[in-house]
Formats: C-alpha cells, sequence, structure tokens
C-alpha cells in the first residue's frame, strides 16, 4: 500500500504531448486527453474571486480545460518577493469543477507589448533595456537582447514551475505551459535599433542558425540550397528583406529558450508558444514582426530546442490553411485562440482532420449561458458530444480513422468530400424536400469510424451522401440506418430512426441545422454484377 501511495505521489508520469503517425497527443496519466478548451479574457483572471464565477459557469458549458494568463507583475510584485495566491485559487476552483487548466505565462511580453512585466522592470531601462525603433523612440517593449531581463524572466517562470510542481504534480491539474505571448516586434523599422542590436546585426549569423537552415527555407534566403551554408555572411547578406524579421526571431527564440529551460528544470510540463499571425501586404513591425510564425519555424526550433511546439491564433478566415501550415512542419495540432463565431465548425475540423489534440476559442467567459431563444451556446453543445465521444474518438484518430469538413455559404465552396473506410461522403449545404430546396448557411461534420461500416457523426447543417469509394473496389453503396444518438449512463442509445423524409428516401444524412448533433450512419455494400 505504502507502495502504491509513493508511485501516485513521486512517480507520476508527467504531461506529454506526442505528434505519432500524423495525430497529435496530449497525454495524461498514462492516456490520451481531448481539450475541450476557451482562453479566458485578458481581464478574467487577475484576481482570485474571478475563479468562483467563471470556472463553474464553464464546467457547466462543457469546457473542461480553460486557458489562463499568469502574470509576471502578479507573481513577483517586487524584485525577489513572490505572490502565487491567485494561481493557488484557480487551481483549488479548478479541481472541485473538474476542470484542467493551461497557464499562459505573460512574463516579457503579451502581444509584443511589456505590460505585464512588473514596475521594477519597466522603469529600470538601464538594467532592462527597451526596443528602440528606427526613428529611434524607445518602446514599452523589452529588447530580448537584455541579459538581465532574460535572466529575471527565467527566474519568475522557474519560480511558478517550481510552485505548480509542488502544488500540482500529485493531481496535474495544470495539463501544459505558454511560454509569452504573441511575442514580435512593433513599431517602425521592423527590428529592435538598440545599440546593442545594431552592433549584432552587422556582425555573422551565428554558425548554429546557418548549419539549420535548409532548402525550406528558401523563402527567407532568397538563394538556392547549395549557398546556405557558406558562413560568415552578415543578417543583411545572408537574409536580405527579411533580414530584420529573421534577426527579431533568432533573439525572441533564444530568451524564450532561456526561459522555457529554466521552467521545464523545477517541472517539466509540455511548453508552447502561440503566434499572432502575419498580415498578408504588411511588413514587419505593423504586425508582430520575428514571433513564431510558420516562415520561421527553422529558426525558432534552431534557437529554442526547448519549447515543444508551436501554434497559431487563428482569427483570420482560412481556418484550415494555417492549421495545415503549422503541422506540416511538425508541430502538434493545437489551437489556443480562435473567433468564437465559427468556433463550432472549426473544432470539428482540428480535432477530426487535423486530428488534433485540442481547441480552445478565445474570451469564452463572455460566452453567453443562453442565447435569447433559451438554448446553450452552439461551442457547448458541440463540446459535450466530443465529451462523450472522446473515448471512440481518441482511438480513431491514433488510427487515421476520422474525418472533417467545413462548408460556408460565403465561401462559395460548393460541395467538399471526404473518404474514409473504403465510403466517400459528399457534403453539401443544399437540401432537397419534397418539393422545394433549401440552403443552409454554414455547415460542418466529424466523422469517426466505429467498426467497419458503421460511423459516429457530429454536425450540423449538412446534407451527406455516402457512396462506395471507387479507389478500394467497384462495389455500391447505400444506407442501413441512420439514427439520432444520445449518450447516457456511458452509453450510445438511438434517440430516433432518421428515415422516409429524414434521409430523403435512403438517398443521404440530412443533418439538422440548428445544432450540433451525433448519428450514427450503417451502410451496406452491394455488387451489381
Ligand atoms: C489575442 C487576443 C488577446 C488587425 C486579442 C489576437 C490575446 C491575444 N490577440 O483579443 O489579446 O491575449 O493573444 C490578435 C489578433 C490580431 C487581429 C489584428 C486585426
Amino acid at each position: 500500500l505504502l507502495c502504491v501511495a509513493c508511485y501516485e505521489l513521486f512517480c507520476q508520469e508527467l504531461p506529454a504531448v506526442r505528434v505519432k503517425n500524423g495525430a497529435s497527443q496530449l497525454i495524461v496519466q498514462g492516456k490520451p486527453f481531448l481539450v475541450l478548451g476557451g482562453e479566458l479574457g485578458n481581464s478574467s483572471a487577475g484576481t482570485a474571486e474571478q475563479a468562483d464565477t467563471i470556472l463553474p459557469r464553464l464546467a457547466a458549458l462543457h469546457f473542461n480545460t480553460v486557458l489562463m494568463p499568469v502574470a509576471w507583475d502578479e507573481i513577483e510584485p517586487e524584485e525577489g518577493k513572490w505572490d502565487f495566491s491567485v494561481p493557488d485559487h484557480w487551481i483549488e476552483v479548478a479541481r472541485r469543477e473538474k476542470l484542467r487548466l493551461v497557464i499562459l505565462w505573460f512574463g516579457s511580453w503579451k502581444n509584443s507589448m511589456s505590460e505585464y512585466a512588473p514596475a521594477w522592470v519597466l522603469s529600470d531601462t538601464k538594467r532592462f533595456p527597451r526596443e528602440i525603433t528606427s526613428e529611434g523612440v524607445p518602446v514599452e517593449i523589452l529588447s530580448p537582447l537584455g541579459e538581465e531581463t532574460a535572466r529575471c524572466d527565467a527566474k519568475a517562470f522557474a519560480a511558478l514551475m517550481r510552485h505548480l510542481r509542488e502544488v500540482d504534480e500529485a493531481q496535474q491539474t495544470v495539463l501544459m505551459v505558454q511560454v509569452e505571448n504573441e511575442l514580435g516586434f512593433l513599431g517602425p523599422g521592423g527590428r529592435d535599433r538598440s545599440a546593442r542590436a545594431n552592433e549584432l546585426f552587422v556582425q555573422a549569423v551565428p554558425e548554429k542558425l546557418v548549419k539549420a537552415l535548409t532548402a525550406k527555407d528558401a523563402r527567407l534566403t532568397g538563394r538556392v540550397a547549395e549557398d546556405f551554408h557558406a558562413s560568415g555572411k552578415t543578417w543583411a547578406e545572408m537574409f536580405g528583406g527579411q533580414a530584420d524579421e529573421v534577426f527579431m526571431a533568432w533573439h525572441y527564440g533564444l530568451f524564450a529558450n532561456q526561459v522555457a529551460e529554466a521552467g521545464k528544470k523545477e517541472y517539466a510540463l509540455p511548453m508552447y508558444m502561440n503566434a499572432q499571425l502575419p498580415v498578408p501586404f504588411e511588413r514587419s513591425g505593423e504586425y508582430p514582426g520575428g514571433g513564431p510564425h510558420p516562415e520561421m519555424q527553422t529558426i525558432y526550433r534552431a534557437a529554442a530546442p526547448g519549447v515543444d511546439f508551436y501554434a497559431p491564433d487563428i482569427y483570420w478566415p482560412d481556418f484550415e490553411h494555417w492549421v495545415d501550415w503549422y503541422r506540416a512542419q511538425g508541430n502538434a495540432a493545437f489551437v489556443p485562440e480562435a473567433r468564437m463565431d465559427v468556433a463550432p465548425y472549426n473544432a470539428l475540423y482540428l480535432y477530426g482532420e487535423a486530428r488534433g489534440f485540442g481547441f480552445s476559442p478565445f474570451a469564452v467567459d463572455s460566452l453567453p449561458e443562453k442565447d435569447a431563444t433559451g438554448k446553450a451556446p452552439a461551442l457547448s453543445e458541440e463540446y459535450a458530444a466530443l465529451d462523450a465521444m472522446s473515448g471512440m474518438l481518441l482511438d480513431a484518430q491514433a488510427k487515421d480513422a476520422t474525418r472533417a469538413l467545413v462548408l460556408h455559404k460565403a465561401s462559395l465552396r460548393g460541395t467538399r468530400t471526404v473518404a474514409l473506410g473504403g465510403f466517400l461522403f459528399k457534403a453539401s449545404l443544399l437540401r432537397t424536400w419534397p418539393g422545394r430546396e433549401l440552403a443552409t448557411d454554414d455547415g460542418a461534420m466529424l466523422i469517426v469510424q466505429t467498426r467497419p461500416k458503421e460511423f459516429y457523426v457530429l454536425g450540423s447543417g449538412l446534407t451527406v451522401s455516402m457512396t462506395r469509394d471507387p479507389d478500394v473496389d467497384g462495389q455500391m453503396a447505400g444506407i442501413a440506418g441512420i439514427a439520432e444518438m444520445k449518450f447516457a449512463d456511458g452509453k450510445w442509445s438511438p434517440v430516433r430512426v432518421l428515415n422516409g423524409d429524414q434521409n430523403n428516401q435512403g438517398r443521404e444524412l440530412s443533418m439538422d441545422a440548428h445544432g450540433f448533433r451525433v448519428y450514427r450512419v450503417r451502410l451496406y455494400t452491394y455488387s451489381t454484377r
């Protein structure tokens, strides 16, 4: 008995992120965990009391994980004086509500700026130098070249991680930590022009970075692969018009690495960085330049091996493009911030098609519990369904047996098709009813194969026809049965069988456009010969 207790106390496996066969998993206490997440607004977790009102609401809305900021000025208001009372209370309430937490370290940078650094840091510009724009103006952005800044930020972060290990290692309420928030240079000139930065900028690019470049970085260097490893070149010689941004990325990366590694030494939770995505047709400095953008992945990986993966905050319309781009570079699929209005659609893409472990729209604490018609928000309904499906979904993600797609009328995408388990699922926003044709505005679905010829489909607003995949064999397919399902007492059972008008006389699956429901689809195959 003593051994078991010791094991539980001291030998707990820590949460870990794994990418295997295209599936991203967060392993928690030995098992994959699906993060049904939401990020708090910036001013929602600054006091202990806010936990008491916010967390029970989020738990009731079927979130299972909350992303919450912890600020440097909150935990170290005076140098070397620590105060963990706010995160401690949040952890306590989260446990009571059976929620997990991801902590966002608002240290030296939060959306480029440094307002979350303590006043004792911000007021001492000699010890903690600021970035200078090309106009010679110091901005309230700490320079990543400040050695004391990196040392003190890392020290504060390490203190937080040590504290988390002490209070939380046995229970693991906190699953992961984000290092800084959407860092990057903002201001004229696109890079720090402090004396130290200018001095380094005309020196040779560090060998470690030169060696890390590969053919896929041709966009950064504008050179052919053979030229990459020519050493002794300055930043401008090597990176031309991208030099400012690459220079900043390298130095932010080194700084973040120092912070992450100091933290991991105390408590080795998975650590990631998030990016405010670049804006098409804007220049570095107008958006946070040198952040962990897709083009900067080689730079960050070389500078910051202590960071496990990089994640996009997606407010732009093309959700799938950004998810795919980060994933293609070996990152675990996790979206820490996303637009709320389209969240229920995009979440399905993330879990079903990108086979990601977590999705988290921003400012979830302002989500109303009920809309004007008295209905729970769509995301809440969807998270409840995903929670019920999580066993089969996590299993199927690992076996490449999930698919998903999203359709918006505004994007005029017509139909979209995914292939799974020997069948094609072709989705449309148009549906035909006897005597009329209807169109829904948005739709999405996630398909999980549960057995040969059996699928659980979670979605809304789509009409889906299913045919045999001609790449598999020459068979034909038909619908054996469709049922809307509910999950209660640990098992699934049909709520109603959809046939006749409700499946267009056996032709298709027609999903309710007014909510996210789970359908069990059984297909059969036959031969025409
Ligand atoms: C996010 C959030 C929060 C021209 C913005 C998104 C959060 C931060 N940044 O509400 O501040 O802490 O990470 C940036 C989206 C940029 C849109 C630019 C429009």
